[in-house]
């Protein structure tokens, strides 16, 4: 089994995951926020989308990794991010984005998965982003689940059932 099926095959478990806890997520909820200063949870889930395609623009070579990272942190979040206002039109954007992101994985060899891509001080290789953006759903997805939970939402068992 090539190194990019099993990325292929993770990302998307990890995606179903996710995505059995926003079938939880109530509608009128989208702007809720435990704080101020928070991402709301219709935020959190766009901000997933939007980083599966801001390093698919990475790996992808059609962003530079030094100038992304320069603006990433340069950014205020709940600016750039702005409302968010349907639910439907969020899932809709995070499935297109994890589709950008598979196909871009599943035309790699397991050499290409190795490229490196430097900046800011750090080397890091498409294999590397690719564990990273899985990680960082699975952190935001958890983020979202303490949200349901202060919602009094029940969130679905970690082990499915
Ligand atoms: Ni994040």
């Amino acid at each position: 089994m090539s190194q990019s099926s099993i990325f292929v095959d993770y990302k998307n478990a990890i995606r179903a995951r996710t995505l059995d806890v926003l079938k939880k997520v109530p509608e009128d909820k989208l702007n809720w926020r435990p704080a101020p200063e928070l991402l709301s949870l219709g935020q959190l889930i766009h901000h997933i989308g939007q980083a599966d395609m801001a390093w698919t623009k990475v790996l992808s070579g059609d962003w530079e990794l030094e100038p992304f990272l320069d603006l990433r942190r340069s950014m205020d979040l709940l600016e750039v991010i702005g409302e968010v206002e349907s639910l439907t039109e969020e899932l809709e954007g995070l499935e297109i984005t994890h589709q950008e992101l598979l196909k871009w994985i599943a035309a790699q060899s397991d050499e290409e998965l190795e490229k490196v891509y430097e900046g800011a001080g750090r080397k890091v290789t498409g294999r590397d982003i690719v564990l990273g953006l899985c990680e960082h759903e699975s952190h935001h997805r958890g983020q979202i689940v303490t949200y349901l939970r202060l919602l009094n939402v029940a969130d679905p068992q970690p082990w499915g059932f």
